[in-house]
């Protein structure tokens, strides 16, 4: 049974994994406003992504004895200068949302509670693996110089990883 201390926390977190969510939508929404469309497009996943993090948390919380409950959720920022800056942003909140991860594990740890424990490793890969991903857009970014020439390269290169990411959800 969660105890009220980790319910709050695991609360917290779900407030967060929806924040991302709208994060993400809205970077989608302002991409394709750009006529970026793969980006648009790929972010849209991430965004979807999160509501199923956020989903996770929700079922878990309820599913081990506590009471989900949904906080306040902060507005997106909804204006950005380049789409260099979108993805420096998500690289910065997904390594923000990584601390948050781990200070719950250490908090499940702490707690004796295994059960949560468990749970969160299936984040604690899952932070691992998008901080990767996004670090390999910053990778990109620099290489095809975007905000120079590159910007119509770069949104293709990012439509095929959006096709490559939903080809790979698909046969998972
Ligand atoms: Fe960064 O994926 Fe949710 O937590």
């Amino acid at each position: 049974m969660l105890s009220q201390e980790l319910t709050d926390q695991l609360n917290h977190q779900l407030s967060l994994e929806f924040f991302s969510a709208n994060l993400y939508l809205q970077m989608s929404s302002w991409c394709h406003s750009h006529g970026l469309d793969g980006c648009g497009t790929f972010l849209r996943q991430q965004a979807d992504e999160e509501r199923l993090h956020m989903e996770k948390f929700f079922d878990y919380i309820n599913d081990a004895g506590g009471y989900a409950v949904i906080g306040a959720i902060e507005q997106p920022p909804h204006t950005f200068g380049t789409v260099s800056d979108v993805f420096e942003q998500i690289y910065a909140h997904e390594c923000k949302i990584t601390k948050e991860i781990n200070q719950l594990l250490k908090a499940a740890f702490e707690a004796g509670d295994f059960s949560t424990f468990g749970f969160l490793q299936y984040f604690a890969l899952e932070q691992n693996e998008e901080e990767r991903l996004f670090q390999s857009i910053l990778d990109k970014i620099k290489l095809i110089k975007v905000e120079q020439q590159g910007l119509y390269l770069f949104d293709k290169e990012i439509a095929s990883m959006s096709k490559q990411l939903q080809s790979a959800s698909s046969a998972a």
